[in-house]
């Protein structure tokens, strides 16, 4: 999958820089039992100006409600924690990466009840590399169809981005690698496409791209609104509708969204291909829109990237 620590020499931890191997927690804390971290996932982008950080706001909001979600007080304002990002990117020398912010419930009382045990916060970043393995952005992924549901709604917040929500995640995500697929994609507990274990999901059939709407199932992906929102810059119709199992055989492509999948085509679905079986056309121009403004390489007019400091 292309994750590296070895380069990563500086982790941010409550307002300090502390050397990698430093950052450790103690058997005892909360989130080892009971999954009680919050996190993010945002990703660093190397343009001709220098790297840039792709809608770090808008990672850091949803950061805050998860934490406001799960009566987690951070101690940090947002800008603060923007500010940590972008520390943590220089000081680690990346061009190009994957920043982590990930706050949870440390040691205090034994139980279940987080609330004695202190929330700590850190920032951590590494190079990461095509998430679905190597060549997945070009020739597609081979993936089935979850036996494992989403969750349903006031089951768990899936508004949320919660490290417990990811034992759900696992079960999704090794059933397909353990059947030879690359992923797997969930359906709600009304048996409608949800999302895969860690990607939105989009199809195209006659032209028009659509998505399921945020219906208490799925996390609310950014890179999610920036395919909606690149979409309709450049003209092409979307619709948001409920996903019956059956049209992702029938769609002409299918793709996945993700900070760390970027866009994802979709080549199969349990064996049968999509469209052609290949990485349709419209997945691959969104994928470039994407990309070429995460590079800088197209004009940023949404204003999403946030430059990174020089050092
Ligand atoms: N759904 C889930 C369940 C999810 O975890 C992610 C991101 C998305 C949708 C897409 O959201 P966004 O990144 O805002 O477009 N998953 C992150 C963690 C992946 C991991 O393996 O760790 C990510 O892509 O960074």
């Amino acid at each position: 999958m292309g994750s590296n620590f070895d380069g990563v020499k500086w982790i941010w931890r409550n307002g300090e820089i502390i050397p990698f191997d430093d950052a450790r927690i103690h058997v005892m804390s909360h989130v080892v039992h009971y999954g009680s971290s919050i996190f993010e996932g945002i990703r660093c982008y190397n343009t001709p100006d220098g790297p840039a950080v792709l809608r770090l706001r808008d990672h850091m909001i949803r950061f805050l409600d998860s934490a406001k979600i799960y009566r987690m007080d951070l101690g940090y304002s947002l800008e603060q924690l923007e500010a940590a990002c972008l520390e943590v990117i220089v000081r680690n020398g990346f061009d190009a990466c994957y920043i982590r912010p990930l706050s949870f419930r440390g040691m205090g009382a034994a139980g279940v009840n987080p609330l004695p045990s202190p929330v700590e916060n850190y920032v951590i970043c590494w190079p990461w590399g095509t998430y679905l393995g190597e060549g997945a952005l070009e020739a597609g992924v081979d993936v089935c169809v979850s036996s494992w549901n989403r969750p349903a709604p006031n089951t768990f917040p899936t508004q949320a981005k919660a490290g417990g929500h990811y034992m759900n995640a696992q079960l999704i995500k090794m059933e397909a690698i353990l059947n030879g697929f690359a992923e797997g994609i969930a359906l709600t507990p009304g048996g409608l496409v949800s999302e895969g274990s860690g990607q939105n999901l989009f199809l195209v059939r006659n032209g028009e791209l659509v998505t399921a709407p945020i219906d208490g199932s799925m996390l609310n992906g950014i890179t999610r609104d920036c395919i909606i929102r690149l979409a309709q810059e450049e003209g092409i119709p979307v619709r948001f509708s409920t996903i019956p199992r059956e049209t992702l055989y029938t769609a002409d492509e299918v793709f996945f969204t993700g900070t760390a999948a970027e866009v994802t085509p979709v080549r199969s679905v349990d064996r049968i291909p999509v469209g052609s079986g290949k990485a349709g056309p419209m997945t691959l121009r969104l994928q470039k829109a994407l990309l070429d403004t995460a590079t800088g390489r197209r004009p940023d007019v949404f204003n999403w990237l946030t430059p990174v400091p020089r050092a």
